[in-house]
């Protein structure tokens, strides 16, 4: 069911002056340069498989509302929504209304693209793209070869089996406590144990979704306390490491998503040692290096409670980005159907 030319992490042909794992050229064609990274483990074989996951017939959405968080850290604008009263008819206007909304696509639920993240010691992006603030702006010829979200519309978006790893409910389940808001971190081991309890096998193509309850805490807040909660830039997540980055690669995800702030957790802990939020691990490897599209803030409340009642951790799952020329992120417009 996979391309069948997807070597594992350490069997990558070695690219210059880039580590061992570096995925660039694997999805090329022809010579021309691949923009979708591992969408491309969404072959139809894997999309059909994935339709049999349908068993109930329920939809439901993974967006959490735009403007969720009312002070969004990292200098992120909130939601700006202005509604217009259309009632000048001598003028031609219909009687209604339209509105026009402004936002920061990394402030709700997003994917990044595979521009959002560069590759620090090179500065680079997926498959050694070089984006500038004018490239990604301006809809030129440039701009079509950037590995922008946009793209993906041209690919049919996301459509595959989901599975989620709802860690929240196993830590209840086994007594395990933890803060959304700490740097809170489980590794492979544990993301195996959660799938293991679950019942759940990956396969090539799954997307995998991670449910820490971090977007669900702070529904429950004013904005004032989430702004003190999101202070801290210390959020759960997955362990950025580089035994991580070769098990998502080896498992041959087509994506990674979570109900947390960056996937992986943070503060960023390399050679045993904090680093800034900048030194995200996991971005570089998975967005700048493999080319896997990170989901973060996803809502999972509803899928997990659905998930739990039918005892079924893998569904069908869409998602369908906002088709902006240049994007670098969007939210998901994701739709679990069990
Ligand atoms: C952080 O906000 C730290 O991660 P991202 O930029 O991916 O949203």
């Amino acid at each position: 069911m996979l391309p069948a030319h997807i070597p594992s992490f350490d069997d990558l042909p070695p690219v210059e002056s880039m580590p061992q794992g570096c995925a660039w050229g694997v999805f090329d064609v022809d010579g021309k340069k691949d923009v979708y990274g591992t969408l491309n483990l969404l072959t139809p074989e894997v999309v059909q498989a994935a339709t049999t996951e349908v068993y109930q017939g329920v939809s439901i959405s993974l967006n959490w509302p735009i403007g969720s968080i009312k002070i969004p850290n990292f200098w992120r604008k909130s939601l700006s929504h202005r509604v217009m009263k259309l009632d000048d008819q001598e003028a031609g206007c219909h009687l209604g209304f339209d509105d026009e909304v402004e936002f920061n696509t990394q402030a709700s639920s997003q994917w990044d693209s595979l521009c959002h993240f560069l590759h620090i010691p090179t500065g680079k992006a997926y498959n050694g793209a070089t984006p500038t603030v004018e490239g990604l702006e301006n809809s030129t010829e440039t701009l079509q070869k950037l590995p922008t979200i946009n793209h993906w519309h041209d690919r049919g978006c996301i459509a595959g089996r989901g599975v989620l790893n709802d860690f929240k409910a196993y830590a209840e389940a086994k007594g395990i406590s933890y803060s959304p808001f700490s740097g809170f971190r489980i590794g492979v081991a544990d993301i195996e144990a959660v799938a293991a309890f679950q019942g759940v096998e990956f396969r090539p193509g799954d997307i995998l979704i991670i449910r820490f309850g971090l977007t669900e805490a702070l529904a429950n807040m004013t904005g004032e306390e989430q702004a003190t909660a999101l202070s801290g830039a210390c959020y759960c997540g997955i362990e950025g490491s580089i035994d991580m980055a070769k098990w998502i690669w080896n498992q041959h995800f087509a994506a990674v998503a979570s109900d947390n702030v960056a996937v992986e957790a943070m503060p960023p802990i390399v050679d045993g040692e904090e680093k800034p939020p900048t030194h995200l691990v996991l971005h570089q490897w998975c967005l700048s290096l493999f080319g896997l599209p990170l989901g973060e803030l996803w809502y999972l409340k509803g899928l997990a409670e659905k998930c739990k009642e039918a005892d079924r951790y893998s569904f069908f799952l869409t998602s369908c980005p906002l088709n902006v020329p240049g994007s670098v992120a969007s939210p998901p417009n994701a739709l679990a159907i069990l």
